[in-house]
């Protein structure tokens, strides 16, 4: 299987986040490439390529243009600074009242992101963007028919980026740059099994009838993004219908979510899609930091089968995981189903 990988992803490396008022170590690394990338030279069977150059043409009709420039910029601007804490951009105060009024710099940082997991440092724009790039190009091998299924090696994730906002660890969405590729050429389905709901994809599309949206995550009472994720968010106008939320409760092991898998998998296949995006994290796995379910790494090989059944073309997008010595061999139980 070809593997296109984000040669720029080490340029975003945050020193930590903040959770509940206290800088704790970041989940979200760039060791976790590595150790995806260790785990698929180990299995065999892999042939790692660069995209071409990144461009942001890759980011229309996902990104609001005013947004992309914003990361552009705020990563230039964090680059030029010299003391080391100006070099991390981080919101602080988010947008409020009837009609907020963003002029200045510290304004925008609250405008363009939703939450306090996600600065950006002088590396964020190029390492987002070379994720982007890596996402269209496995586009473009699958639309050419040339490949059946490409992985995607990335980082920082993508999944939870809003059209005009950052989040959730994820600046640049390469899932929806993928759909969005694809779907020029026929109607294309998002399959989401990262444990967190992939809001960001889902606002992205919700409105269209040509991109069906699909999650499975943890009940976002309790998970996050908290805001979105459940099951009566069905897609709005002409998009209604194309939109599909599976919250399961925090603790699930395989014997539950397996149904609920299938019945994911079973609404993509009543779309009828010409192509599948599937976006993949590893953080639904029992030993995962965040994740709060119970799926051993066996069970991966389960998942990747029950995708691969939808005989598809896919793009396969790596979005979150956590535990660094789960996350290779989670990786390569569900790329294995689709290899073999
Ligand atoms: N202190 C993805 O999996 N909250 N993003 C972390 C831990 C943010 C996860 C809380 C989780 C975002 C792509
Ligand atoms: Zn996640």
């Amino acid at each position: 299987m070809k593997v296109i990988a984000n040669p720029k992803h080490a340029e975003h490396a945050a020193p930590g986040e903040w959770e509940n008022g206290t800088v704790i170590p970041c989940f979200e690394c760039p060791p976790r490439f590595d150790a995806i990338r260790a785990a698929l030279v180990t299995a065999g069977g892999f042939d790692f390529e660069e995209p071409p150059k990144a461009s942001e043409d890759a980011l229309a009709g996902v990104h609001h243009p005013a947004y992309v420039a914003y990361l552009r910029e705020a990563s230039a601007e964090a680059k030029k600074a010299r003391d080391s804490n100006a070099k991390q951009l981080w919101p602080t105060v988010f947008p409020y009242g009837p009609n907020p009024r963003a002029t200045g710099a510290r304004a925008l940082r609250g405008t363009y992101c939703y939450d306090t997991y996600t600065p950006i440092l002088p590396g964020t724009f190029a390492s987002a963007l070379g994720g982007a790039a890596s996402a269209a190009r496995a586009a473009d091998l699958v639309a050419s028919r040339s490949e059946s299924a490409v992985y995607v090696l990335t980082r920082p994730p993508g999944h939870h980026a809003e059209p005009d906002r950052c989040g959730g660890y994820c600046y640049l969405n390469n899932t929806a740059v993928a759909a969005e590729r694809l779907s020029k050429l026929g109607p294309v389905a998002v399959l989401d099994l990262d444990v967190h709901h992939g809001n960001g994809t889902q606002h992205i599309f919700y409105a269209r009838p040509d991109v069906l949206t699909v999650s499975v995550h943890g009940d976002p009472a309790a998970l996050y993004p908290f805001y979105s994720g459940y099951a009566d968010e069905t897609g709005t106008g002409p998009g209604l219908g194309a939109n599909a939320n599976f919250p399961i409760p925090v603790g699930t092991g395989p014997k539950e979510y397996r149904p609920v898998m299938a019945a994911a998998r079973d609404a993509v296949a009543r779309f009828k899609p010409a192509f599948l995006v599937f976006a993949f994290g590893a953080d639904a796995h029992e030993s995962d930091p965040i994740g709060g379910m119970k799926l051993p790494t066996k069970f991966f090989a389960e998942m990747g089968a029950a995708v691969r059944e939808l005989n598809l073309p896919t793009v396969i997008v790596q979005e979150g995981g956590y535990n660094l010595t789960a996350l290779g061999p989670c990786v390569a139980e569900v790329l294995g189903a689709f290899a073999g």
